[in-house]
This record gives structure tokens, C-alpha cells and sequence, in this order.
């Protein structure tokens, strides 16, 4: 019995082989390969004889860590890739490829010493066959020296031709190796599947799905085959096939259209259940199975109305989400495939149904954790800023446009193609919007949009077409780039940039009374919140997290109040690398609604407490566990500091260190709270008044005696930023900044002088530049000028003074600010210095005189330490004496 079972398996497996042995093989080849930087002349030749290759492994950037440091700038060149393949003799008949997920942006691919292509643009994929370069002999394998030339300088034919972003260098992406029989589903069609998946009729009783593709028969004669198209249900049963028989002479490519039998209630695709169905295609000829290709099918319909918004299903559907960028710390560009599905979670399990796919296509593994989390999409390619009126601009445009859409068509995640963000916030130089040069720059990008929009409704009549606009309504209507897409996508920032918040929700009726025939959605809003940075009296761009919260309370409410709002996505999810920005944390965009690192800020419990069905509450201020402030009075023990909860509750009821603070009702998701911190650690125990659900948070609070004679609260430290209303806690150091004050008798304080600011409206203090030589720059960021004293009234003993100087009076930066939206970058010019020398004397001990001629480099970190004796009770008094212009301090 034992051996006719074996019999019978092994005949099976026979059987089976040679099938199986001609199916398509795809293989990821991305360990061991070779880099090393080069001179953008370097050839393959070159190349090939090159030392010094480092050994790395895929996904690779080459710009990882240059990044990191505090300099501006990162290496924009050429590198070279080199990986050695053992190809076996078995491919000898096969069509194989090498596969590039992506790489950043011009790449040049080489095998065994010959070109075997070329792309341009760092965010989409690219194959090439490479059967032709192979030399086999006999039964041995046969060896493929890859060689790749890669570039990330700035080519003005590519987009993106600036951004707020890092053009991260590199093969960043997973490369594969490809294996086919040569009879296959199309491999030349921008690196598709080859196979395209369409529904033209979903309702809830039926169902029509139609795969559409093309057929190659490579191989040196005819073929007789048959093309099988299965629809399989999640549990893995057929429930709809359609087959073809077809004949093909050698050398032949002929495009095949299956039309499957309606499934009868099918099983929807939602953002609540995304129900994902298999569409598996297959040649086979007779017994054989040639080829085979597998498409995910999500089975729902949808539609924007102007007025009324979203619908999917026929049902409405407010769309929230995010932006994403392809970053990490550390890893820049370069992520494992876990990490971009991670982010797309984080996404959901904050409550978001949208994910804007900003703004480039980014990895394959995006999409797909879309279609199986019910995330919906939108993709656009990289035409941000600006274009280049060139053919070769264009042309490449219309390339990218058309890959973006064949490799993600098959994604029932994505409703929207887009293909421009904010192309008129850079007018080219000389270019001004009224003049001549203005009037053509304005035509062609005209001419731009209009090509993409006809190229996206020929390719995917089913989805929609959306163009992204900034906050400058006339200006893209002059365009026309608010009539020829489908949607409108607006980027607004009044509130942030400009303006106030207010201004938000006047640009949205705006549109709606001027565009009523035009859906719009809110393509970006946000407000940069390092979480650092805490102040009690919020404003406009201080990068504080109580002003982003405001901000997205105050944007959310907006844009729920309005049906006509289709949908909108916060800028960004998460923190990300923008070499070219300075401000409080340089080389870093900081508007989202988690760190770099992943971490929630306190505005992604916000959203939490919106878009979550089930029962919800967090303390807000978590991550903000660390505090200090002054004691209310000589004689008290605490500080009052407020405390957000989010929640979908009623109300909420909190408590510290077991003592009941009271119930407050939440009011659009939150609830507020003063919470009297006492020195030392105080637990926060939130629940949501009758109902089920707490949340706690330690907080380490360091209450400042009010006299720093007290013997209650005795004095240990202090660390105080000048010119700053804000808090700043350094975790690593345990160390938390409070803002400046006038000294009282008793007390601490300056005395004398003024708040530096920017000339300009936006920054409420201090400047935004990158303070060189420290991480610390939003401390020394702010600065009191012409002040003639700083005291300290403290007991005598002995003491320890830390100054902290930048000179913020700078020549402008040779890069602005690339995002400014406000339209004026005076803020960040600031007018040549004027010089200063001053002498710093602690009690009575002069220093040696701090001069910009000398030790005050402008925008350059410097601090001193002094050891100090306080005698006499005098307590420590530092005098400030100019010599020429006035006397500054950043930070003691
Ligand atoms: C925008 C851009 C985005 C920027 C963002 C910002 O409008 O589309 O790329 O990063 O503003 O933070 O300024």
C-alpha cells in the first residue's frame, strides 16, 4: 500500500515537473553587491576596473548618512553598482530580466560589459531582458556581471526639479530576477504585470470584471495555447473563468480581452472590509502551464460629487488620511518592505481611510497593504515646484505618467492619478506672472496638464484625474489647471505660513462658490511641531505642539463642517528628511502627525478620537513627559500646566496621584484640563466619565522654586532660552528649558533689552535659520538682545554658568526656504550684520570680550561654562557691556 502511494506521489511530481519548470521564476537578487561613488564620466569600462568597492546590499542609498550631519547638502552624483549572477544552464530558453523595483533617478544597466538599458526617474520600475547578454556553455551556468550607473544630480529634464524632500541616491529598491518561459504575458509594457484587471459594472447584485493584456510567444515557432483567466474568492475557490484558445506564430505578440461571467453578489471591496478576490491568468499549451500572473480585485464602485462629496458603494464617505514620504531615520530612502507596510497600519489604526501617495509612486508593498487594509489612494508623479519647457521634460512626464498607471492599475486601493503639485510656486527667473515670459510659462504648463490628464483618461477611464494646487486660487485658474483635471486638490496653509487659520475655511468656500462643479479635496494641511517645543501661548510657527494642535482642531472641524469637502490628508504622517530646511530642527519637514522614529504626536490621538469606531481615550501629553515650570507662589508646591485628552467619549474624568481633578465634557474630542504638577513624578489616571476605558501617563515634573531662597523647593537648576516663550525638553539630557522672564527681587530674570525677531510677519521670535555646531537650535534660535543684566537671587554656594551664543543677524541663505508658501521669503533675509562686541562679567569677573569679528560666527553655536561663588548673598549677577552694537544672550 505504502509503495503504491509512493509510486503514484512520485508520478505525480513527474507529471508535475516540467510544468512547474517552465512556470515564471521571480527572485530577488538583492544581497551582495558592490558600490563605490564615481565621476559622473565614468564609463563601464571604467567602472569594471575599478577598486575600492564597498560591500553592501539592496535597498541601498548612498546618502544614509550624510544627512545626518548639521552641514547643508548632500552628495548629488554618481555611483556604481556591480553584482556577479550565476544564471543557471536550465534558463538557456527562458526570456529572463533583471527587474528594478526603483532607482534614484538616472540608471544605466550594464551586463557582461553591454547596455542593457537605460531609465530615468527615481520612482517607478524598470525592467530589462538580458537573456541576449548571457553566455552559456553547455551545462554549466552562466555568469551575468551586472554593472549599474546610477545619478541623483539634478537633471532638468527629470522631475522632480526641486522639492521639499531629499533625492535620496541609490538602488533603494528591491531588484529582481525574472525568469520566463518564452511564451508569456507581456514583459514589455513599462514593467507591468502585463495584465490589466478592470470592472466595468460593480453593484451590490453583480459584478463584470474584464482582463485585458497581450501574449508574446518568443519562442522560434508557433504555438497553440490557451489563455485561462480564473477569478478566485478569499477563500481560494474559482468563481468565475474564462478561456481562449489561441495561435501564435514565433515571434508574434497578439493583445487578448476576457470578459468573465458575472459574479452575482459579490462580496464588496470597503474600507471596512476590504474583501480582496484573486484574478490568476494563465498560458498553458495542452498540459503545460507556461505562465501564470496573479492580480489582486477589489470589487467596489465610486464617484466625487461637487456638492456632496465622496461615494463608495453608493454610500458617502468623508475621505481622512495623510500624505506619506519614503523615509526613515537612518535609512533614508533605503526601507526594508516592513517599514512602508508599517507606516500604511499606523495609518489605519489611526482611523485614516486615505493615503495621498506623495509625491511620487513609491514602493509596491504601499499598494498592496492599501488593498488589504481598505486604505483608498491617490498616486501622482514627481512634478513639484516647477517645470522645465523642454521635449525632453515632457516627454519624460508623459513616460512616468504612463508607468505609474500600468504598474498600479491592478490595485483596487487607488481612485485617483494625479500629476502636478504646486507647479506654480517657483516661477522660472524672470518670470513673473504678469509679464510675457509669465503668460507662455503659464501656456505651457497648460499644455503640460492637459497632455496628462488626455494621457490618464486613455489609459484608466476609470479612475479620476486630479491636479495639486497651493493656496493661489487665481493663479492656477489663469492655468487652467483648476478646469482640466477632474479634481481639485488644494494645499493650504493659512494659518502656518500666512494668515490665520480662519483663512482655511474662507479659501474652501471660495472654491465651492467659485468651482461649483468641481470636487475638491485637501490634498496637505499641517503645522511643523517639534516635540521638543511646548508653549502656553501658542502661535503661529513656533513649532510648538499646542500650536499644532490647534491648528488641526481648528482644520478638522472646518473640513468636516463641509459636505462639498471630498476629503482631506494631513501633511504629513510622518516626519521626513528635507535636507535643504533649517528651522528648529534642520534638514528635517516636521509636520506630521508622528516623529521620524514613529511615535504618535499628540494630533494622531486627535484624529484617533474622531475616526475611531470603538471606544477611545489617551492622555495627550505623553511624549511630553518630561516638564518644568515655576511654583504658583512663595509658598506652594505645585505648577498649574494644562493637559489635553483625547477622546470619543462624553467626558472625562482625571485624576492625579489617585486625587480627583474633576470631570470636564470633551469638546470636538478633547478634554482640558489644568493639572496642578507638584516636583517629582505625577501619575495622570484619565477615564471616560461611565464607561469603560483609562488611560495614564508619568510625567516628570521639575518645579522651580518662585524664590530661589526657598527652603521648601531648594534650588539646583535651571535653564532658561532667551527671547523664547516656548519650553524646550531635551530627553536625552533630562534637561528641560523654560522660557525667559524680567528678573523680580527673590527670583531670576533678565534685565533689560529686547525679543529678537526676523524682520517679517511670519516668525513670532528668533530666527529660523540652521544654528551650525549644535542639535540644539531651537534654543539658540531665540535671543534676547541689548539686555544689561541676567540675575539669579540664589543662596550663597557654588555655582556653574552655562552661556549660550548665535549670532542671528546673518546674509541671507543661498537657498531659501524651499516652502514658503506665504509667497515672500523676506523673513528669511536678513539684512547684513551690523557687528556687535560685548563683554559678559560674572559677578564682577570679566570675560573675554564675545566680538563677531571673532568668537561670534554668525549662525554658529557657541557656549562657555564658568564656575561661579555666589558670597554675600548677592547671588549671581551677570552683567552685559557692549562695546559696539548691543549685548546678546541665547541661552543660560
Ligand atoms: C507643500 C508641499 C510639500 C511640502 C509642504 C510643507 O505644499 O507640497 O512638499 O513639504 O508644503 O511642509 O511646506
Amino acid at each position: 500500500m505504502f509503495k503504491q502511494l509512493l509510486s503514484c506521489l512520485l508520478l505525480t511530481l513527474l507529471l508535475a515537473l516540467p510544468a512547474a519548470a517552465q512556470q515564471r521564476i521571480m527572485q530577488s537578487i538583492n544581497s551582495n553587491w558592490l558600490f563605490r561613488r564615481d565621476e559622473p564620466q565614468s564609463t563601464v569600462a571604467t567602472a569594471a576596473t575599478a577598486t575600492n568597492w564597498e560591500k553592501i546590499s539592496l535597498p541601498h542609498t548612498w546618502n544614509a548618512h550624510d544627512v545626518l550631519d548639521d552641514e547643508p547638502g548632500y552628495y548629488r552624483g554618481t555611483g556604481w553598482y556591480q553584482k556577479t549572477l550565476q544564471v543557471p544552464a536550465s534558463w538557456q530558453q527562458r526570456r529572463v530580466y533583471l527587474y528594478f523595483e526603483g532607482a534614484n533617478q538616472e540608471a544605466e544597466v550594464y551586463v557582461n560589459g553591454q547596455l542593457a538599458g537605460r531609465h530615468a526617474g527615481g520612482y517607478t520600475a524598470f525592467s530589462f531582458p538580458i537573456s541576449q547578454y548571457l553566455k552559456f556553455d553547455g551545462e554549466k551556468p552562466a555568469g551575468a556581471e551586472v554593472l549599474v550607473k546610477l545619478t541623483n544630480r539634478h537633471n532638468p529634464d527629470i522631475p522632480p526639479l526641486s522639492a521639499d524632500f531629499t533625492f535620496f541616491g541609490g538602488i533603494y529598491r528591491d531588484v529582481y530576477l525574472l525568469a520566463a518561459s518564452p511564451v508569456h504575458f507581456d514583459l514589455d509594457n513599462y514593467a507591468s504585470s502585463g495584465t490589466f484587471v478592470t470592472t466595468p459594472a460593480v453593484s451590490a447584485e453583480a459584478a463584470e470584471v474584464v482582463v485585458t493584456g497581450a501574449v508574446s510567444n518568443e519562442a522560434g515557432q508557433a504555438r497553440r495555447l490557451t489563455v485561462l483567466t480564473q477569478v478566485l474568492d478569499a477563500a481560494g475557490k474559482t468563481v468565475a473563468r474564462q478561456q481562449a484558445s489561441l495561435t501564435l506564430k514565433a515571434g508574434e505578440k497578439r493583445p487578448f480581452r476576457q470578459a468573465l461571467p458575472r459574479l452575482k453578489q459579490p462580496h464588496l471591496w470597503s474600507t471596512t472590509d476590504p474583501y480582496l478576490y484573486r484574478v490568476v491568468s494563465s498560458i498553458s499549451e495542452g498540459k503545460t502551464l507556461l505562465d501564470e500572473v496573479t492580480n489582486p480585485l477589489g470589487l467596489r464602485w465610486f464617484r466625487f460629487d461637487a456638492a456632496r462629496g465622496f461615494f463608495l458603494n453608493g454610500q458617502p464617505l468623508k475621505l481622512i488620511g495623510t500624505n506619506r514620504h519614503q523615509d526613515f531615520p537612518g535609512l533614508g530612502n533605503a526601507l526594508p518592505n516592513a517599514l512602508h507596510e508599517q507606516d500604511v497600519l499606523l495609518l489605519k489604526q489611526m482611523g485614516g481611510n486615505f493615503l495621498r501617495v506623495s509625491h511620487y509612486p513609491q514602493d509596491p508593498t504601499v499598494l498592496q497593504a492599501c488593498d488589504r487594509l481598505g486604505i483608498l489612494t491617490s498616486v501622482e508623479i514627481p512634478v513639484v515646484n516647477a517645470i522645465t519647457d523642454s521635449e525632453g521634460f515632457f516627454q519624460n512626464c508623459r513616460t512616468m505618467q504612463t508607468e505609474m498607471i500600468r504598474q498600479g492599475f491592478n490595485h483596487p486601493s487607488v481612485i485617483i492619478w494625479a500629476y502636478m503639485n504646486e507647479v506654480l510656486l517657483r516661477l522660472p527667473e524672470g518670470v513673473k506672472r504678469d509679464n510675457e515670459p509669465g503668460r507662455a510659462y503659464l501656456k505651457k504648463v497648460n499644455q503640460l496638464a492637459q497632455q496628462l490628464d488626455d494621457l490618464t483618461r486613455r489609459e484608466d477611464p476609470a479612475r479620476y484625474t486630479m491636479c495639486v494646487n497651493h493656496g493661489a486660487f487665481e493663479l492656477y485658474q489663469e492655468a487652467g489647471l483648476t478646469k482640466i483635471p477632474q479634481l481639485v486638490g488644494w494645499n493650504l496653509y493659512q494659518g502656518w505660513y500666512s494668515g490665520q487659520l480662519q483663512g482655511f475655511a474662507d479659501y474652501l468656500d471660495r472654491h465651492h462658490r467659485e468651482l461649483p462643479d468641481k470636487p475638491l479635496l485637501v490634498t496637505e494641511y499641517g503645522a511643523d511641531s517639534d516635540e521638543r517645543l511646548h508653549s502656553f501661548r501658542p502661535r503661529r510657527f513656533d513649532k510648538t505642539t499646542e500650536y499644532a494642535n490647534a491648528y488641526h482642531q481648528f482644520y478638522l472641524k472646518a473640513i468636516l463642517d463641509r459636505p462639498f469637502v471630498a476629503g482631506s490628508m494631513v501633511w504629513n504622517l510622518a516626519e521626513f528628511s528635507s535636507e535643504t530646511r533649517q528651522e528648529a530642527n534642520p534638514h528635517m519637514n516636521t509636520k506630521s502627525l508622528l516623529t521620524a522614529d514613529r511615535q504618535p504626536k499628540d494630533a494622531y490621538y486627535f484624529y484617533q478620537a474622531h475616526l475611531l469606531k470603538t471606544p477611545f481615550l489617551r492622555i495627550g501629553s505623553r511624549s511630553w513627559n518630561l516638564r518644568s515650570g515655576p511654583a504658583a507662589g512663595p509658598d506652594s508646591l505645585f505648577c498649574r500646566q494644562p493637559v489635553e485628552v483625547y477622546t470619543n467619549q462624553p467626558a472625562v474624568r482625571l485624576q492625579l496621584n489617585g486625587r480627583d481633578l474633576g470631570t470636564k465634557t470633551a469638546e470636538f474630542g478633547v478634554a482640558r484640563f489644568s493639572v496642578p504638577f507638584g516636583n517629582g513624578m505625577n501619575q495622570l489616571r484619565a477615564q471616560a466619565a461611565g464607561q469603560p476605558g483609562e488611560d495614564m501617563a508619568d510625567i516628570e515634573f521639575q518645579l522651580l522654586p518662585a524664590n530661589l531662597n526657598s527652603s521648601k523647593l531648594p534650588f539646583t537648576e535651571l535653564n532658561v532660552s532667551l527671547g523664547d516663550e516656548r519650553t524646550f525638553t531635551d530627553p536625552q539630557l533630562h534637561q528641560v528649558w523654560v522660557p525667559e522672564q524680567a528678573y523680580a527681587p527673590g527670583s531670576w530674570g533678565y534685565v533689560g533689552g529686547t525679543v529678537y525677531k526676523l524682520p517679517g510677519e511670519r516668525l513670532p521670535y528668533g530666527s529660523d535659520r540652521n544654528i551650525l555646531g549644535t542639535d540644539y537650535d531651537a534654543l539658540y534660535e531665540t535671543q534676547r538682545v541689548g539686555l544689561t543684566q541676567f540675575r539669579l537671587d540664589v543662596p550663597d554656594g557654588e555655582y556653574e554658568v552655562t552661556l549660550h551664543f548665535a549670532e542671528l543677524e546673518a546674509a541671507p541663505a543661498a537657498e531659501q526656504l524651499v516652502y514658503n508658501l506665504a509667497g515672500s521669503t523676506a523673513a528669511s533675509a536678513t539684512p547684513e550684520a551690523p557687528g556687535r562686541a560685548f563683554i559678559v562679567l560674572l559677578n564682577g569677573q570679566a570675560l573675554p570680550e564675545l566680538s563677531t569679528a571673532t568668537s561670534l560666527r554668525p549662525l554658529q553655536a557657541v557656549s562657555t561654562t564658568v564656575p561661579v561663588s555666589a558670597r554675600g548673598q548677592r547671588g549671581i549677577i551677570i552683567d552685559f557691556q557692549a562695546r559696539t552694537g548691543q549685548a546678546c544672550l541665547n541661552a543660560i
